[in-house]
């Protein structure tokens, strides 16, 4: 008869790559992800708990600690959406979870914006836009908040918006940049059509896009195309293209990974 001790089964199957570890609860997974820093973590905790007044409180801590609200927005709610996005894809947690967690960060983006100091002069008009047919509108809502934070009027069309809209509102705005997101590989090729009508009107406008579907050689197959990887690359190019370098090529050549 075989009769294994703990220590010689251990043996056999960690050099067979098998884990005896008993399986972690998503709590435990969570907290193994969380940044240990001390303003970070209450608030990542609480994006991913969905405690939306755990998460005000967290900001509000790190707030009075002299931390700037605009930067706690990347610095803290995108960390803690990052773990709970995380253990999604893993199969740890499932969407009524990450529904939960966004209303919790999408509040903490709201709190953060009405404490900071905007800008007293608009720099100019940007028009921001959730492609067609997708709702995912976090990423949108950082766009929009990093744009206002950074002196810019945003008209926000919202998410699911018909590539019409998009047209006529850079016709009734004159934006200086408009902002597509898009986080499915079947609504991303609304931005060649909202391109190609621009163009066929003769509206030569950057249009900055990003969004989990999307990547920089799908954004350079048309004409206005700019690719943006994160939500603060869009206050960059907006400011840019008031600086001056307000063709398409130059921006590419700046915002680009050759
Ligand atoms: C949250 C979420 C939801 C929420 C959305 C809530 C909301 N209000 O947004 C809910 C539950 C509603 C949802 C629904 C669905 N979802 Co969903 N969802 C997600 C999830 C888990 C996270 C997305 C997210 O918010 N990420 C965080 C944000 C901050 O990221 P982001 O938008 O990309 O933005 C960042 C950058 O891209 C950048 N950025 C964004 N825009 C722009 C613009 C510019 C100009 C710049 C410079 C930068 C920039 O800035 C941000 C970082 O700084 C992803 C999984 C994943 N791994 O991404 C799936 C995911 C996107 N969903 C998916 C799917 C399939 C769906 C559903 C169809 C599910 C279903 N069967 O019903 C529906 C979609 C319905 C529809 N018509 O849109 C798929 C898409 C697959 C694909 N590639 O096509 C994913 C990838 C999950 C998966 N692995 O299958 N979803």
């Amino acid at each position: 008869m075989l009769d294994f001790t703990e220590a010689s089964l251990k043996k056999i199957l960690t050099r067979y790559n098998v884990a005896l570890e008993k399986e972690m609860t998503p709590e435990e997974a969570a907290e193994e992800l969380y940044p240990k820093d001390e303003f970070v973590y209450p608030i990542a905790k609480a994006i991913f708990e969905g405690e939306e007044d755990d998460v005000i409180e967290g900001l509000q801590a790190a707030m009075d600690a002299g931390q700037n609200p605009i930067t706690l927005i990347d610095d803290a709610l995108m960390v803690g959406m990052g773990v709970v996005t995380k253990l999604y894809d893993d199969g740890v947690i499932f969407l009524p979870n990450v529904m939960m967690s966004a209303d919790a960060m999408l509040n903490g983006i709201e709190f953060c914006k009405e404490n900071s100091e905007t800008a007293p002069v608009t720099k100019g008009t940007v028009v921001c836009h959730v492609a067609e047919g997708d709702v995912h509108d976090i990423g949108k809502n950082i766009v929009t908040a990093l744009l206002r934070a950074n002196g810019y009027d945003v008209v926000d069309l919202g998410r699911d918006v018909p590539v019409d809209e998009v047209v006529a509102s850079v016709i009734a705005n004159k934006p200086l940049m408009v902002t597509g997101t898009a986080l499915m590989t079947t609504t991303m090729y609304a931005f060649k059509e909202v391109n190609d009508k621009l163009v066929e009107k003769g509206l030569k406008v950057p249009f900055a896009c990003g969004g989990g579907a999307v990547n920089q050689d799908f954004v350079s197959q048309y004409a206005l195309g700019v690719y943006g990887e994160e939500a603060a690359d869009a206050p960059k190019i907006a400011d840019a293209i008031i600086a001056g370098t307000n063709n398409i090529a130059a921006l590419r050549d700046k915002f680009h990974k050759h």
